[in-house]
């Protein structure tokens, strides 16, 4: 078996732990359903046990999976085109985890730059699943042998580490290309949306201040208020994207309106080479507010039907089963597990 011979598959999830953000939604949410069609089979996974490695509140935790489905299945994803489901309802995802986590190695843990910038100096006081939280998106792909994981450029060394993961696994127990060495799909102007106070941190659903990002549920006036009260510079937008280096605040602004429209930067510079701010600002807000408001108005609709978001993510988790089972239990023989029953 080569890896060709795996099904084209895809995998991708997101965590129910904040607002969906603008950053999602561009570097993911987006491009999972651009990717719905004949050449993939399609699987997205609410992951909240990921996003229990940090603390979220209990009574809000089924609200916020609810919530993120919404935002999916408002952006185009189809769960009769696609598996939707969450993470927890698929018992095999913690299963398997479990075994990466013995085949992963602690100095592989210790090179992610995710971890070191999450546990930032606070590193003895996160939690353990915080620092193993790559063997179960490892976990989260293989279990379905995912060939193609589309993520933002922020979850490419995770994808790097679950192919190490599946290699050791396959020489380790002697069953060549059983598990597919995926490969990560980051593609596109905004594989990394930056925080709007700060170009040089990442737009996140959990940052300190909402004004640094776009939730996917602001209304229009709060769109636009975000967008205006940008940072930038005084300059206005140069003639070429050359001209946009050293200047990370300003070239976010240009990659968000390339993302949003569907085009590139470099058409984005060509229509408003020498535009200031005054001009750029309310054309990205008025392009955001026309792309974002059906999606939002969609999925405040959903929100009101929570009974039929789980009944989505009931009959998805079914169908993940099915597939994420049988490799699950060739895993445990593999590894020489007894099975009795
Ligand atoms: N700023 C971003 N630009 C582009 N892509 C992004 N993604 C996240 N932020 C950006 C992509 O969204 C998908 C889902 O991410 P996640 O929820 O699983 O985890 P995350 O990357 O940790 O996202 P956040 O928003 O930063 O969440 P918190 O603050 O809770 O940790 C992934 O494909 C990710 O690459």
């Amino acid at each position: 078996m080569t890896a060709t011979a795996h099904t084209p598959r895809v995998f991708s999830g997101i965590k129910p732990s904040g607002d969906v953000t603008l950053g999602n939604y561009l570097g993911a949410i987006k491009r999972w359903s651009e990717m719905q069609g004949p050449t993939f089979e399609t699987i997205y996974c609410v992951v909240d046990l990921h996003a229990i490695t940090v603390w979220q509140e209990p009574s809000e935790l089924a609200n916020a999976t609810r919530e993120v489905t919404a935002a999916m299945l408002a952006s185009g994803i189809d769960p009769e085109k696609s598996i939707l489901f969450n993470q927890s309802q698929v018992h095999a995802h913690a299963e398997l985890a479990w075994i990466f986590n013995c085949v992963a190695r602690v100095g592989w843990m210790n090179r992610m730059t995710q971890f070191k910038d999450k546990a930032g100096k606070n590193a003895e006081q996160v939690s353990l699943g915080l620092y193993a939280y790559p063997a179960l998106m490892a976990a989260d792909v293989l279990l379905y042998h995912a060939t193609h994981v589309p993520v933002g450029e922020d979850q490419k060394q995770h994808v790097e580490l679950m192919r190490d993961i599946a290699t050791k696994f396959n020489n380790d127990f002697k069953a060549p290309d059983f598990f597919p060495t995926p490969e990560p799909i980051i593609e596109g102007p905004s594989t990394r949306v930056m925080n709007l106070r700060d170009g040089t941190k990442k737009m996140s659903k959990s940052g300190d201040s909402d004004m640094e990002r776009i939730n996917m549920t602001d209304d229009a006036d709060t769109i636009s208020k975000k967008f205006k009260k940008a940072r930038t510079d005084p300059e206005p937008l140069p003639e070429t994207l050359e001209g946009l280096k050293d200047r990370p605040e300003a070239r976010n602004l240009v990659d968000i309106y390339a993302g949003l429209s569907s085009t590139t930067p470099e058409t984005v510079i060509a229509e408003y080479a020498g535009a200031g701010w005054g001009r750029f600002k309310p054309a990205l807000a008025d392009l955001a507010v026309a792309k974002l408001s059906p999606i939002s108005s969609e999925m405040a609709r959903l929100m009101n039907d929570p009974a039929e978001i789980d009944r989505i993510l009931a009959r998805g988790a079914e169908r993940a089963e099915e597939i994420a089972q049988p490799i699950l239990e060739k895993t445990y023989e593999l590894v020489g597990m007894l099975r009795t029953r």
